[in-house]
């Protein structure tokens, strides 16, 4: 994916910031500087009680003199426009190495294992709850992170992080699917368009690799709620996904908007940037391909920025998720990747008809029918078996 780089707005939010900025502070996140210390190793200063000195630069780059040379980075496949990396490099010197997960569950696996040392994460709504749960957050420090400012309210104090303590919104979206419109032209908004047994799209569907999201979209189809826990349904719901395999081209969550991009997938279930990106021939992908909110209801999820506990360079870590959130850079990521942004300043100076694409930001009576992953607890584990059980019967294990 690529995307031509806006100077306008650029230019546009300079003139913004240089007017007092767009929005007002609407929330109080807790931000206390005593927390960073808890960052094991932190042979940074934290620089939570004094603001940095030296004007333009120190918004956009913090205290320099205690800034690392590189941070890790451990995110989704296609979630930042690389020339993001390349210029808080040029700007601040500071080196942005990434490395990509495809779900929540082996993001979560591998902080588990130990070893690797990243600086920022990527956990959605549901696993910042279960890390947070588990101890493997660390606070964050608003004074340095004072970007949060720029962020919508309704965006922020979510049910998983209600006092904002550990985690900085990135972007939003929903789990719906792409249609290649040039060969599928007869399709319903509705999840039987991909669950159809008949389709005669069979062998060019492919559908997400992921424990929540796979058997969340057939639990949507047969009715029930994207946390269901009881077993009868769960299996309905395997039964459904091992009915459909039989059509399914790939389970895949990182390379289903090449595949769809190529032609030799036509329908696709996919999260919206991946798709509308695919459907942008200035983003890489082609004309012809559009992204659908079935009738029946969808996920919703919201992704956020995270520092592990452990993080080796944690105050870099928040200059540059503080970079991430100024207006201008906010809203040239969010043109890039084609998903929601959380970052309120950043739409004024985006282009209105991506705001106005309501495959990216729906309408009220579409939101209504959207549902979150939550934890369930002890009922993970049926989620797992179930999970497992259909990998096993359709041999994609
Ligand atoms: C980007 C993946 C989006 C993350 N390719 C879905 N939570």
């Amino acid at each position: 994916m690529k995307r031509i780089l806006i100077y306008i707005m650029i230019a546009a939010s300079l003139v913004l910031a240089a007017c007092g900025g767009a929005t007002e502070n609407a929330t109080e996140p807790v931000a206390t500087g005593a927390e960073v210390t808890e960052a094991p190793e932190a042979t940074e200063a934290p620089g939570a009680t004094e603001a940095p000195t030296g004007g333009e630069t120190a918004e956009r780059c913090g205290d320099q003199s205690q800034l690392a040379d590189e941070i890790f980075l451990y995110t989704w496949v296609d979630y930042m426009d690389p020339e993001i990396k390349t210029q808080f490099e040029g700007e601040c010197g500071v080196k942005v190495t990434e490395t990509n997960y495809d779900s929540n569950e082996t993001l979560l696996a591998t902080l588990q294992a130990g070893g690797a040392a990243y600086d920022i994460i990527v956990p959605s709504d549901y696993m910042v709850q279960i890390m947070v749960d588990e101890g493997m957050l660390m606070e964050l420090d608003y004074n340095v992170i004072s970007n949060i400012r720029n962020m919508d309210e309704l965006n922020l104090n979510p049910a998983y992080d209600p006092e904002q303590k550990y985690t900085v919104p990135y972007f939003w979206g929903t789990s719906g699917f792409a249609v290649d419109t040039t060969v599928v032209t007869d399709y319903e908004d509705s999840w039987s368009t991909i669950f159809d047994p008949d389709s005669p799209y069979c062998g060019q569907i492919s559908m997400l690799d992921d424990t929540r999201e796979t058997p969340g979209a057939a639990l949507i189809y047969l009715g029930y709620s994207v946390n269901d826990t009881d077993p009868a349904h769960l299996e309905e719901a395997k039964n459904l996904l091992i009915e459909q395999s039989k059509c399914v081209k790939a389970y895949d969550s990182q390379t289903n908007d090449d595949l769809i991009i190529s032609g030799e997938t036509v329908l696709g279930h996919m999260w919206t940037g991946d798709a509308i990106t695919a459907g942008t021939p200035d983003a890489g992908g082609r004309e012809g391909i559009t992204y659908v909110i079935p009738r029946e209801g969808a996920v919703i999820w919201q992704d956020n920025m995270a520092i592990p506990v452990g993080a080796p360079n944690p105050y870099t870590a928040m200059v540059f998720m503080n970079y991430l959130n100024l207006p201008d850079i906010a809203a040239q990521n969010a043109e890039w990747v084609g998903y929601g942004t959380p970052n309120k300043a950043a739409k004024d100076v985006m282009d209105p008809d991506v705001l106005a694409d309501e495959r990216i930001y729906p309408s009220e009576e579409v939101m209504s029918r959207l549902e979150w992953i939550e934890d369930v607890g002890e009922a993970t584990e049926l989620y797992d078996r179930i999970w497992t059980e259909f990998k096993a019967a359709v041999g994609t294990q």
